[in-house]
């Protein structure tokens, strides 16, 4: 029966921004590529998530692909921060223009791979009920692909329309004159609220937990803008590959505690007016490592707050406290907190009003019932695991990868997990995924895995590999870095805080995007220092690596 079962180099799972590059750039390479997407189109993450108002939080000049001058050449983004619909029009002629279609079957999950060790092989089981087999398994699912539910009670007992911001249905529903609720306030949350207020009946916001909301300052783009952007994009790109998060901006070293109150109070307001992600992490040095650095920056936002929500109790339920700036994700909005000057939006603010129950007919808080018709769920991600833990991978001895991750995934440069040979995670645990520019991580990692395979072909590899010394000493680095900063002040997502009973632990990689890109050259210009690699047998080579000789024929990728 496994005689039929066809074998192709690459499995690719995904077809966002990752799963497409991978594609294209494992094919470039000489590769057979079979590809699996769930969805029925191209996406990914920005197919699934085009709730009203989703759009990127990055200027499109880098939130883009950077493999392909003509391509850079030829799209005309509308926006500085593009649409959700905009970014899906965007891959979908990436997928055109560079025929990866074809590569990929639509409306099939993957949902079991299994490592056949005396073949090194990969053999996959997917949704149509069909297998096919791989050298390499690439899972490009992406960091924030699985929903996390609210976990209220009562949840299935709703009779109105009710949507998860990440599973947003093909067909825009329809919001006029219908009483809204939505229940979070992270960025999907915020472009929710800021988009359907006013569009609706009533818009009630349920608040766990306040958050930053720095201005997008988004405007449409003019040619004479796309065509200075065009004249640069060399120079863009090639500083964006060194920086810490992945885009042109240098961090500054400056402490704002030396700066005086008036130039503190300078950089600030310019960062508000000018704003962008970075903006107020830019304004000094140490704003993400000290504590009282970063109060000086929560407080000038808490102000900014106070003064444009008129009503002070309202205003006061909107400063956020708990956790520093920038240690959750701040948001970028151009009317946010106007919206709450609103008659017909309203917030609760869950903290001293919890929910109780969600009702047939809407919620019910402590202080009695809310009528709702729609509900809408921006409550975020089982992050960075949850694509992978999901699926049924099993590697070396039968081990799955979520009874191995029980205690918080590890990985080798967020790579590999040991005893999972043959298979790379892009911009997986471990790596800077979500702490840099997601597009140019994702490039980054590609490139190194397809050279990596590249590597494995010419020499006669047929399984890599990774120990459990390397990614133990990875992940205490990861940590390492983190306790350097702020970021562990914070219940985020980025250490899986944000879903009950998962292990915390920070999995994203803060030592910098261009440190890590050097770091990952390193290791392979040294014949993969820490991989484990394993030839066919009857081959010689003189990699540095160690090699264990598996005694396998092989060889055929
Ligand atoms: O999810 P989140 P998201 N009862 O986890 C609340 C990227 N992104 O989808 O903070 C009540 O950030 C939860 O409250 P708390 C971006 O990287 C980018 O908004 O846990 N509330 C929080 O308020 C982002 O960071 C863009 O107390 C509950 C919210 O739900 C990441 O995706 C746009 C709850 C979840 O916020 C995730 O963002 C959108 C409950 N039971 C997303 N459970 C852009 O590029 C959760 N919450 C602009």
């Amino acid at each position: 029966m496994s005689q039929d079962i066809k074998t192709v180099d690459a499995i690719v799972i995904g077809a966002g921004f990752a799963g497409l590059y991978a594609i294209k750039h494992i094919r470039d390479a000489g590769f057979t590529v079979q590809a699996f997407e769930a969805g029925d189109g191209i996406g990914g993450t920005w197919y699934w998530n085009h709730y009203p108002g989703a759009r990127v939080d990055l200027e499109c000049w880098d939130y883009s692909y950077s493999f392909s001058p003509e391509l850079q050449d030829e799209w005309e983004w509308s926006h500085r921060y593009p649409t959700a619909q905009e970014l899906m029009a965007y891959l979908e002629h990436v997928a055109d223009r560079f025929k990866l279609r074809e590569k990929i079957q639509f409306n099939t999950r993957v949902d079991s791979a299994e490592f056949i060790e005396s073949e090194n092989l990969w053999l996959a089981r997917t949704s149509d009920g069909k297998a096919l087999k791989a050298r390499f398994l690439v899972p490009a699912t992406g960091g924030l692909s699985v929903p996390k539910p609210p976990e209220i009670p009562g949840i299935e007992t709703f009779k109105g329309e009710a949507y998860h911001t990440g599973r947003w249905p093909r067909k825009e529903p329809t919001y006029e004159g219908k009483r809204i609720g939505v229940i979070g306030t992270g960025s999907s949350g915020v472009q929710v609220i800021h988009t359907l207020a006013g569009k609706c009946k009533h818009l009630t916001v349920f608040q766990r937990t306040a958050v930053f909301v720095v201005p997008a300052k988004n405007y449409p783009l003019t040619p004479e803008m796309r065509q200075r952007a065009r004249a640069t994009y060399a120079e863009r790109r090639a500083l964006s590959r060194i920086t810490r998060f992945g885009i042109p901006a240098a961090m500054p070293n400056d402490s704002a505690l030396e700066a005086t109150p008036e130039e503190r109070q300078a950089k600030f307001e310019n960062a508000w007016i000018n704003s962008q992600l970075l903006g107020f992490r830019q304004c000094f040095g140490d704003i993400l490592s000290d504590g009282k650095a970063n109060d000086l920056v929560a407080e000038f936002i808490r102000d900014k707050i106070r003064t444009i929500v008129k009503n002070p109790e309202t205003a006061k339920k909107l400063l956020p406290y708990g956790f520093p700036f920038g240690t959750k994700r701040p948001c970028l909005s151009d009317n946010y907190y106007d919206v709450f000057n609103r008659d017909d939006v309203s917030l609760v603010d869950l903290k001293s009003t919890p929910i109780v129950r969600i009702v047939p007919d809407g919620i019910e808080t402590t202080e009695g019932l809310i009528e709702l018709d729609m509900l809408i769920y921006a409550t975020g991600y089982d992050a960075l695991t949850g694509a992978l833990t999901h699926i049924d991978v099993r590697g070396i001895g039968g081990q799955r990868l979520s009874d191995k991750w029980e205690d918080g995934a590890k990985t080798y440069l967020g790579l590999m997990t040991a005893g999972f040979p043959n298979l790379f995670t892009v911009t997986g645990p471990g790596s800077p995924g979500p702490l840099a520019n997601m597009s140019m991580s994702i490039e980054q990692h590609v490139d190194w895995i397809t050279d990596c395979m590249a590597y494995l072909r010419n020499h006669g590899i047929v399984r890599i590999d990774t120990e459990p010394a390397q990614e133990n000493a990875w992940m205490d680095h990861v940590q390492e870095v983190v306790s350097r900063t702020l970021y562990e002040k914070a219940n985020s997502w980025y250490r899986g805080a944000n879903v009950p009973g998962k292990p915390q632990i920070f999995l994203p990689y803060l030592g910098g995007h261009g440190n890590y890109r050097n770091k990952c050259d390193e290791v392979a210009a040294m014949g993969y220092q820490g991989f484990v690699l394993t030839r066919a047998s009857g081959t010689g080579d003189a990699a540095a690596s160690r090699f264990a000789e598996a005694g396998l024929a092989g060889g055929s990728v």
